[in-house]
């Protein structure tokens, strides 16, 4: 009760840093996984930049999509480890890292604000590489548009009650995951309609982002639910593995949702360019 009242709003990860504290593992794992996290977005910042014009002019707009996200996700991912880092201290005498005493405490609204940017332009993002055979453009857009901003938002508001009010918690994760399921089904439309007419090799990408797709954005509820996957029917907030397990399975979904989607979708546009006779692998100059 008295963390409770000393904490707040605050994520479960910092009542774990102020009872048990982290182990060394613990603290350092989490410490490594936010560092490649951000290390990624940058090494994905070259290869979309430097793989620009192994696509034809009309696929490029997706490549630049994805440099602004990994520019965002860098900035944004690089202050995330940070506030680990800054949030907690080492005490010698029970060797473990606690809370420090007048430090900002931890919080993974960072991530979420950055989702707001980066959730959008990955949605975009496809519509520049497949053609459209039945849905209206705009309201494919706007649809992503508006259900990805009100997905983010609402779980923003519900990851502050993941400790004080899990009905809170819950019912706002679930407003959140009808506007998610609006995505899916979107997504969907936009994938199977992109296969039509495209070239098999790109038919045989667009199947494999779809799958990429589901697995890594149904990480994200995923990681909102780890203190509940824990802890059963009360949060876990004396298990700091279960604060691992939420680094790790944030570092994953944002490698795989921008970095490796992003990738496919270079080479499924390298395939459609190909395809109306734009080989970057014929020509000279192309990079
Ligand atoms: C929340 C709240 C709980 C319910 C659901 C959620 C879904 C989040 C998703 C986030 C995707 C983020 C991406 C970021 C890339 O930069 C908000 C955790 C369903 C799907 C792809």
């Amino acid at each position: 009760m008295e963390l409770i009242s000393s904490l707040g709003n605050s994520t479960f990860e910092n009542y774990v840093g102020l009872g048990t504290g982290y182990t060394e593992m613990a603290y350092q794992m989490s410490a490594h996984v936010l560092t490649l996290g951000y290390a990624v977005m940058l090494a994905g910042l070259l290869y979309f930049i430097l793989t620009l014009k192994t696509v034809a002019p009309r696929y490029r707009i997706s490549s630049v999509l994805s440099v602004v996200v990994m520019v965002s996700a860098f900035l944004l991912l690089l202050v995330q480890q940070q506030n680990w880092t800054g949030a907690l201290s080492y005490d010698v005498e029970t060797a473990r890292y606690v809370l420090g005493s007048s430090t900002d405490l931890f919080n993974n609204g960072y991530r979420y604000l950055n989702w707001l940017i980066d959730v959008p332009m990955l949605l975009f993002q496809i519509l520049f590489v497949v053609t459209l055979t039945k849905s209206n453009f705009s309201s494919i857009r706007n649809g992503f548009w508006f259900s990805g901003t009100a997905m983010i938002l609402t779980g923003y508001v519900g990851q502050y009650y993941e400790v004080t009010n899990p009905a809170l918690f819950f019912v706002w994760g679930f407003i959140s995951t009808v506007f998610f399921v609006h995505i899916l089904y979107l997504m969907k439309k936009v994938i199977d309609e992109g296969k039509e007419g495209a070239p098999p090799k790109a038919k045989a990408y667009l199947g494999t982002i779809w799958k990429l797709f589901l697995f890594s954005w149904m990480l994200y509820p995923g990681a909102y639910l780890m203190p509940y996957l824990f802890g059963g029917l009360e949060p876990a907030i004396d298990s700091e593995m279960a604060v691992v397990a939420r680094h790790i399975t944030y570092t994953v979904a944002d490698v795989s949702s921008k970095v490796i989607y992003g990738i496919l979708l270079t080479l499924t546009a390298q395939e459609m360019s190909k395809a109306e006779g734009y080989d970057y692998e014929k020509m000279e100059n192309a990079i």
